[in-house]
């Protein structure tokens, strides 16, 4: 029997005020859903076992690079986090894993084992950091990690990386994601192409140390901290990067990582298409990486990414992409936010099951652009709240997420026992 940090109390009540009516919209979309030719049971099954990591970093407040306002009773420590996310879990049943960040994660891996299991979580993909400098740390990564002009700081970024990984296998961690804020600020500070290969020099001592049930994953991203050039800028040379390392390596998107009005969801078909499609880092941007609520700005698009990911299902054999949500609190309570987040992402989902692939291939072969669009219409349109709320209900979770949060008064009760963090680190943490 696994600990829950809400009281299973609090949670039947909240859900008692709500069965009734869910189990009559539960059946009303069944009947539609069935007009469709869809069994709303087979929906909810692959719903129920649809899951979305918790980043650690994500249950803090975040920041912006002027300031960080904290919210009361923000986790000291992994262990802290670790609670947190057992909260999100226990009321979305949607976030099974957590993902960690070392060194900021760093802890006793046998502790930090027993402090996931007593929940039921498990551990996602490892996180390292190359992209600021530590208190403890000999060579600075100012001028980048594992593309430094300098060998030794080279080798101290790929150590950390091995680290990150050994951390990893005894957490049962089955993939690392290397994300490098490397590049430069100035035209001409650095060569392109020696940046590069000294990249994918680093990287192949990293990938060489990969246990062979491991995936590697490398995330682009445009801009940010570099702001001339980036050195894993877009997915083109994050798929070069795939490619060159070999069958265990991966590309990472972060929805955020993108130009504006970049078409991601085809990106992530190309990448899915020639088996790089490594997983996500979900989050909602209007301008740059705003690191938003997944789904908060552009649930279509959402739906669109994940329209490509149920085609990718259907066709590939041994496809499986990692979700993972990566995102910055900065106005609201991380737990509310993350809880409602990966219900966004689980809804995109089960909207893109909705999709008539039968009728879309159709109207795409008779070249019907508005009923093809139409039809992916239909599925975006339809309410599959029942569905995901069932889903939640069945497994022990809130049919409301956020009201059996509030009426646990959580927030109030580690905000006693946790003081707060300081408001003086500017930047996001
Ligand atoms: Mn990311």
């Amino acid at each position: 029997m696994t600990e829950k940090m809400i009281a299973v109390a609090t949670v039947d009540e909240s859900n008692h005020a709500r069965a009734s009516t869910l189990k009559k919209q539960y059946d009303f979309l069944g009947e539609d859903l069935a007009r469709r030719g869809i069994k709303i049971d087979d929906v909810l099954k692959k719903v129920s076992t649809f899951g979305v990591a918790v980043p650690s970093w994500g249950v803090g407040t975040g920041g912006t690079r002027f300031a960080r306002f904290p919210g009361g009773g923000e986790p000291r420590d992994v262990f802290d986090k670790i609670e947190d996310c057992a909260v999100i879990q226990q009321l979305t049943q949607a976030t099974p894993t957590v993902s960690l960040h070392i060194p900021w994660d760093k802890a006793d891996p046998k502790r930090l084992k027993q402090s996931a299991s007593r929940f039921g979580l498990g551990f996602d993909a490892m996180n390292s950091n190359t992209f600021s400098d530590q208190k403890v740390q000999k060579h600075s990564y100012k001028f980048g990690s594992l593309t430094h002009s300098d060998k030794a700081t080279r080798k101290q970024a790929v150590d950390h990386n091995l680290e990150c990984i050994e951390i990893g296998k005894e957490l049962g961690s089955k993939a690392l994601t290397v994300w490098i804020g490397d590049g430069s600020n100035f035209p001409g500070q650095q060569n392109f192409a020696d940046t590069f290969t000294r990249y994918l020099d680093a990287m192949k001592e990293i990938y060489a140390e990969l246990p062979d049930d491991w995936r590697l994953f490398s995330e682009h991203k445009m801009y940010e901290p570099a702001f001339y050039s980036t050195v894993v800028q877009d997915w083109g040379t994050n798929y070069m990067i795939a490619k060159e390392l070999g069958e265990k390596a991966f590309c990472l998107v972060d929805l955020g990582h993108h130009a504006p009005n970049v078409n991601i969801e085809m990106i992530v078909s190309r990448l899915a298409q020639f088996g790089k499609l490594g997983g996500f880092h979900f989050n909602d941007s209007k301008y740059g990486d705003d690191d938003l609520d997944a789904g908060s700005i552009d649930p279509y698009r959402l739906f669109l990414v994940f329209n490509e990911l149920v085609d990718a299902e259907n066709k590939l054999k041994n496809f499986h992409a990692a979700h993972m949500l990566d995102q910055s609190h900065n106005v609201t309570d991380p737990i509310e936010s993350l809880m409602l987040s990966a219900i966004e992402v689980q809804r995109a989902y089960a909207q893109a099951l909705l999709v008539d692939r039968k009728a879309l291939l159709h109207f795409q072969e008779s070249n019907d652009a508005l009923m093809a669009t139409q039809c992916l219409k239909a599925a975006f349109r339809t309410d599959v709240e029942p569905i995901l709320a069932m889903a939640r209900l069945n497994q022990g979770g809130a049919i409301d997420t956020v009201a059996a949060y509030r009426a646990s008064g959580y927030r109030a009760k580690v905000a006693k026992e946790r003081p707060p963090s300081g408001a003086g680190g500017g930047g996001i943490v």
